[in-house]
């Protein structure tokens, strides 16, 4: 059975919850800055996080919940520009040490990487916002930890579409069954679920009520020794009561061979 040799991470949510107090308040910064008295309040802002990717979330925005708004003839051009104001308002935000990374976060990076297993990133955010919240961690953690960073545009499709994840095996030479994802959101889980990959979740305030049942573990987050997670559905724990990387290739292998005794 294949052993557990890549970790694949999403970012916002998983790495840092950066949606209610860091993308939201950017969006809203650039809206003000733009003359448009758009406000996305906390409440409708996880309403619009079911579409992923900033500019298609103004999109869906206008197209569902402000459709009266008198669009410039070049909408494609208008929502560029906010959304490029709208990243350096977040990086800003980053740069200012705002928004710290997730509980045990930095320790599971330095772990796993530490005993020889290969760390990427697959995310729908802006390069630049993974740039600003690496640097902009405290110790700063380097962009080199992570093999691949595959983000934003880089693919056609965002998730939930597996492309991004489809596309950071590919580039690290790596099958499914060789890594587990990491995740916040239903559409992360649906899109790592897509690609083929077991996926562990750790929930926030704005995914805690999504279907994850086909996630190999629900944690409300990674946890540290003397801070313990709650497990929230997949059971199995091994004893453990944080993430390391025991109960990560623990998790990998009683998932496959999960798999295999439905398919005998
Ligand atoms: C979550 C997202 C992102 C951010 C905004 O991404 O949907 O679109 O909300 O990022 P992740 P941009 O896959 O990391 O959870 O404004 O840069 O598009
Ligand atoms: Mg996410």
């Amino acid at each position: 059975m294949s052993t557990l040799d890549a970790l694949i991470f999403d970012v916002d949510g998983t790495l840092a919850d950066t949606e209610r107090d860091g993308h939201r308040v950017a969006f809203n910064r650039a809206f003000a800055a733009a003359g448009v008295d758009w406000s996305w309040t906390v409440p409708l802002y996880g309403e619009l996080l079911k579409v992923t990717g900033g500019k298609e979330r103004i999109r869906y925005y206008l197209d569902y919940y402000n459709t009266t708004f008198q669009r410039p003839a070049d909408l494609d051009g208008f929502i560029k520009q906010l959304h490029t104001d709208k990243t350096r308002h977040y990086t800003d935000m980053l740069a200012q040490g705002m928004i710290p990374l997730r509980t045990g976060v930095k320790r599971i990076l330095e772990e796993t990487r530490s005993k020889g297993v290969r760390l990427a990133i697959a995310t729908t955010t802006t390069p630049a916002n993974i740039t600003a919240l690496l640097e902009h961690s405290v110790p700063p953690i380097p962009e080199s930890w992570f093999e691949v960073i595959a983000a934003g545009e880089i693919v056609p499709v965002k998730k939930p579409a597996p492309d991004i994840y489809q596309y950071t095996l590919q580039k690290m030479g790596l099958r499914q069954d060789q890594c587990l994802a990491i995740e916040d959101s239903e559409n992360g889980l649906i899109s790592a679920r897509q690609a083929g990959l077991k996926t562990v979740i750790t929930i926030n305030d704005y995914t805690c009520n999504q279907n994850f049942s086909e996630a190999a573990l629900v944690v409300d987050h990674m946890g540290e020794p003397g801070q313990p997670f709650s497990v929230l559905n997949g059971g199995d724990v091994n004893g453990f009561n944080y993430l390391n990387l025991e109960l990560l290739k623990h998790i990998h292998a009683n998932s496959l061979l999960a798999d295999l005794a439905v398919k005998s």
